[in-house]
This record gives C-alpha cells, structure tokens and sequence, in this order.
C-alpha cells in the first residue's frame, strides 16, 4: 500500500476546508476562516484493487499566515492548489503559489483546482487561463464543486493514479553507482 501526502493552498474562502471536509470527513460543515492547519486521511481503492493512503494538510489561505502555509508542502507528493472559478483575483493566487513549489520543489505534484463551479453562470467577465499552467502541472488541472460533489472523486483518482506512477518511475530508476572510499583510501593516491 501506498502513502502520499498532499497539502491544500490557496487564497481564502476558495474552498479547501469544505473540500477538506467533503472527502476526508464525508460531510461538510459552516466552515470558518482557517487559523492553522489541520490532518484528514482518506483510504482509497484503486480500479486494479491496489489501495492507497492520502494524507492530507488543509493550510490557512490569509496572506498573513502564507509563511506558516509553506512549511506544509516541503515534503508533500502533492499540492492542490486551488481557486475559486467566480474570483478570478484568486486565481492570481494560485498561479503565485503555482510558480513558488515549481520553482523551489520540482518534484512536488501540482493540482490547479477551480472550485466553485456550482456558482458559474456563464456570464462570467473574465476567464482565467488555466491553459498557461499545463507544463508546470503535467495537465494536473480540475474544476470542481466541494458543494455538491461534483468532480471529486474523478479528480482524487487521477492524482492517485499519477502519484502511483511517479512513485513507480523513481522506484525502477536504476540505481546511483556507489563509490567505496575506504577502499580507495587503503588504495593509496587519489585514485584516479
Ligand atoms: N457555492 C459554493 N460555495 C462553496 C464551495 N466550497 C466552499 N464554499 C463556501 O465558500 C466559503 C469559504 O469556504 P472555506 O472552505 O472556509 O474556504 P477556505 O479556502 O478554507 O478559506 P481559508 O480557511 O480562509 O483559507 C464558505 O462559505 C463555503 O461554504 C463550493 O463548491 N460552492
Ligand atoms: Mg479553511
């Protein structure tokens, strides 16, 4: 069985406390304002019967906590960094956060997750490029509604499916050549 760890960012009020709640708890609540961040877990069972562990951080999105935020994803598989689809100022956010882990943590999983679509209109001014963050998220790019469920559980069985694979990439890498130093100082010289 695998275990991965993923970390919920984001502006506030996008949704990942509901989201959070939804798929760690199965229900939601009236959320509030998050201060500090809190640990949900969520077994899932793959198509091929294999089972995995999701672990996941929900972080406080308000600017002033963004610090403590970060020290969350340093170690995660993943990042679901998520926006609200009626906001389009929170998507800014997310590309923020976007740039910052795949800059700093290139082997870090990022989700762009656009919640919210439960409130879409169609009438909406301004359309955010989500386009423009396919490289950086390997396509990793989902909307959903932690309201009414839509989208979730497709959108959680991709990242597993993904997270199980890279996990296997690295796992078949052939292993770095190792060097025995005592021997080559017993050797004498430099060793060359
Ligand atoms: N219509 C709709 N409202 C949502 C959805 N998800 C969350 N909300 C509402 O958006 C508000 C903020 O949700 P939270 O989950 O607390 O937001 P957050 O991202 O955790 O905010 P911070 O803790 O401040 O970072 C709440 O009133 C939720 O009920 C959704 O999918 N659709
Ligand atoms: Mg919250």
């Amino acid at each position: 069985m695998s275990d991965f760890k993923l970390v919920f960012l984001g502006a506030s009020t996008v949704g990942k406390t509901t989201l959070f709640q939804r798929y760690t708890k199965g229900f939601i609540s009236q959320t509030q304002t998050s201060i500090g961040a809190s640990f949900g877990v969520r077994k899932l069972t793959m198509p091929d019967g294999n089972e995995c562990t999701l672990g996941f951080w929900d972080t406080a999105g308000m600017e002033r906590f963004k610090a403590i935020s970060r020290n969350y994803y340093r170690g995660a598989d993943a990042t679901l960094i998520m926006w609200d689809v009626t906001e389009p100022a929170s998507f800014n956010t997310a590309v923020e956060w976007c740039e910052e882990v795949h800059n700093n943590h290139p082997e870090i999983l990022i989700c762009i997750v656009g919640n919210k679509i439960d409130c879409l209109t169609g009438t909406e001014p301004t359309k955010p490029n989500e386009r423009k963050l396919v490289a950086a998220t390997k396509g990793m790019l989902f909307r959903v509604s932690a309201f009414t469920g839509d989208g979730i559980d497709d959108m959680f069985s991709q990242i597993a499916h993904q997270l199980i694979e890279n996990k296997d990439k690295v796992a078949e890498a052939p292993a770095a050549p190792t060097v025995d130093v005592k021997a080559q100082k017993e050797g004498g010289g430099c060793g060359c």
